[in-house]
């Protein structure tokens, strides 16, 4: 060898070089041809191609930090961690289709289904991702007398720089293509075709700590303070109680669907016609006064609210946050009394962390994506389109044992509200100038076909006698930033005050024999699962749950927001602007006006962020063990 090639090989920023294009090459491949990521144009490639590198820079200079002696232990170390954290993920991937999380690690159980298969999972290939290891492990062993890392602190500052640098621009264009990427945390996937498999890890870190940090402090006692609380909630069950006992229950999630397109018409023609007609029927409930409460978690919230009668979280989605709780979810209760239950929904499984979630809400199936034929012909924006969607849940629903409680959660009218087929444009966009106001209206039309036929398969199906249906929307789908265009559609200015209207949603209860009404009732959806349970008959006086039944004679008119607002009968309180409105004359009054409601609303939302974050269902064992022990005291002593 020659002495220039020789010094070459004994240059510690050479090798340090050498390694990370070596590491960085691996990492693309395998995102690239082993994870299943969906890439979607060519920005999407780009940042795929550069996430690697930022992690690894900084993740190798690491050792740098270590003496001179030590430092090439440090970074082979280092170096053999971050091949095992890429190599682990390749093999759950297979297995999986999603990627390794700290909660999953925890919940080892997933990994008894890997069974001692995984030695069968690995395949002659992976041998690869070992290969730039051994080279590197050879190359230091065979020069270990001449080769150090001690580089030029110079040097150490640049890389460090460089790995900075790197993950600034990752991050820009990740949050360029998807904002709100860190704070909303949705969807696995799509965050290590953002950032990366090693960001994920420590962003999962940090996440899980959060977490932990406040279970660990909780105590029993917060729990009394919630019951105290709740004892002042009213909400017996009303008339309704028992209307619909036994019968299956079939929830359906609106896609960003708001009560203002109910009647709407765009050029003389119906929006919703389906579900203006349901809202007529005989046997249908329909409630105008209905808020939605979700946060950042959207649809992923409402179904945790829904099923929970507790509040979303006020930063992320409790979906990924704190799915290891423990939940007393409705599928839970209802399987007690002989139900099955299923989600049905034509994304990923991983969104939203959904797979993992409904294990802990005791879900028996989640019908997802996989589970459908999902062609790019009828597929648009997030995945299949509601038609085929629902089309292909029939066989699905009848395959269920009865009675069963479900939820469909439709998808095409999501924003950007957008439709690939001119069949499927069924009424003509408004037009405001506003591309996504313009939109909605079409997107809102389409789903409210799907909606018509899927009532009708049902009946054809012999699935409606016995069911009582549950049309919700999710949450709004019109954000404050197109007040312009929709001060135009609804002929207002929009104030705090119409904002806060504006986060009403639809809410028709449906079911054959149900004596139907139009209700005015103010509630959101946190009131929805004891109105569902005193449907069926079950009593939900014993659980820890924020909401009342909506049908209830003697219940609070009373709608509590995430954002801290809250909307009485007289008042309505706009959290985010603090300000107070007489709802009769819609101005604005002294916020004291608002103080009760505006308290009750901070309040409600403390406790159930109490209970989230401490996890404090988790008590409830201790709490009814507590109140068993005398009496199994006096049956020993018979
Ligand atoms: C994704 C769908 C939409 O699977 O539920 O989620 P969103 O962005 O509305 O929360
Ligand atoms: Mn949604």
């Amino acid at each position: 060898m020659n002495t220039k090639l020789k010094k070459l090989f004994q240059n510690g920023l050479f090798f340090f070089i050498v390694a990370t294009i070596l590491l960085w090459a691996k990492s693309y491949l395998a995102f690239k041809f082993s994870f299943s990521l969906n890439i979607e144009n060519t920005f999407q490639e780009i940042i795929l191609f550069i996430t690697p590198l930022g992690s690894i820079l900084f993740f190798l200079a690491l050792s740098f930090l270590f003496s001179k002696k030590k430092r090439m232990k440090a970074f082979m170390t280092l170096y053999f961690i971050m091949s095992f954290v890429l190599f682990a993920n390749v093999v759950y991937f297979r297995f999986f289709n999603d990627f390794i999380t700290i909660p999953v690690l925890m919940q080892y159980k997933n990994f008894g289904q890997l069974g001692g298969s995984a030695s069968e999972l690995m395949g002659a290939m992976d041998i690869l991702l070992w290969a730039d290891f051994i080279v590197l492990l050879v190359w230091a062993i065979v020069k270990r007398t001449e080769l150090t890392l001690s580089i030029r602190k110079r040097s150490i500052g640049l890389i460090f720089a460089a790995a900075i640098m790197a993950l600034a621009v990752n991050l820009g264009m990740a949050e360029s293509e998807r904002p709100q990427l860190l704070t909303r945390t949705f969807d696995r996937a799509m965050f290590v075709k953002l950032m990366g498999v090693y960001n994920f890890h420590l962003y999962d870190t940090v996440m899980t700590a959060n977490t932990q940090k406040h279970r660990v402090f909780a105590e029993s006692s917060e729990l009394s303070e919630v019951r105290n609380y709740l004892h002042t909630q009213k909400g017996d069950p009303g008339k309704y109680f028992g209307e619909a006992e036994g019968k299956n229950v079939v929830m359906i999630s609106m896609e960003s669907l708001q009560n203002f397109v109910i009647n709407y018409r765009v050029n003389g023609e119906e929006v919703t016609p389906f579900l203006n007609d349901l809202i007529e029927d005989k046997n249908s409930l329909y409630f105008s006064n209905f808020y939605h409460n979700t946060g950042q978690g959207k649809t992923s919230d409402s179904e945790f609210i829904i099923d929970n009668s507790l509040y979303g979280l006020p930063r992320g989605a409790v979906f990924t946050t704190n799915s290891g709780n423990e939940l007393n979810a409705t599928p839970e209760i209802l399987e007690k009394e002989g139900y099955s239950s299923a989600v049905f929904h034509g994304n990923n499984d991983s969104f939203w962390n959904r797979d993992v979630m409904y294990e802990t809400l005791g879900y028996d199936t989640f019908f997802s994506k996989a589970q459908y034929d999902v062609t790019e012909d009828i597929s648009v924006n997030y995945g299949l389109k509601d038609i085929p969607f629902f089309e292909q849940s029939i066989p699905k629903v009848k395959s269920l044992e009865e009675p069963y409680y479900t939820r469909f959660i439709t998808l095409t009218h999501h924003y950007p509200f957008t439709l690939n087929k001119e069949a499927d444009k069924m009424i003509e966009q408004t037009n405001t100038g506003d591309g996504t106001v313009d939109r909605y209206f079409q997107t809102a039309r389409y789903m409210d076909e799907s909606l018509k036929k899927f009532f009708q398969s049902m009946k054809d199906a012999g699935e409606y006698k016995d069911t009582v249906f549950v049309f919700y929307g999710d949450h709004y789908g019109i954000s404050e930033n197109h007040n312009r265009a929709m001060s135009e559609i609804m002929n207002e200015e929009i104030r705090p005050f119409e904002h806060t209207q504006l986060q009403r949603v639809p809410l028709i209860i449906h079911s054959p024999g149900l004596e139907g009404k139009k209700m005015d009732t103010i509630g959101s959806q946190i009131d929805l699962k004891p109105t569902i349970l005193h449907l069926l008959g079950k009593e939900t006086e014993d659980d820890i749950q924020f909401g009342t039944d909506l049908l209830a004679e003697n219940r609070e008119n009373i709608a509590i927001l995430r954002d801290g607002s809250a909307i009485s009968e007289e008042y309505l309180y706009a959290g985010e602007d603090d300000v107070c409105y007489d709802k009769a004359t819609q101005w604005e009054v002294d916020n004291s006006k608002c103080e009760e409601i505006q308290n009750k609303a901070q309040t409600e939302l403390n406790l159930s962020d109490k209970v989230v974050y401490g996890d404090l269902l988790r008590f409830k064992d201790e709490e009814e063990q507590l109140e068993s022990t005398p009496k199994e005291e006096k049956q020993q002593k018979e």
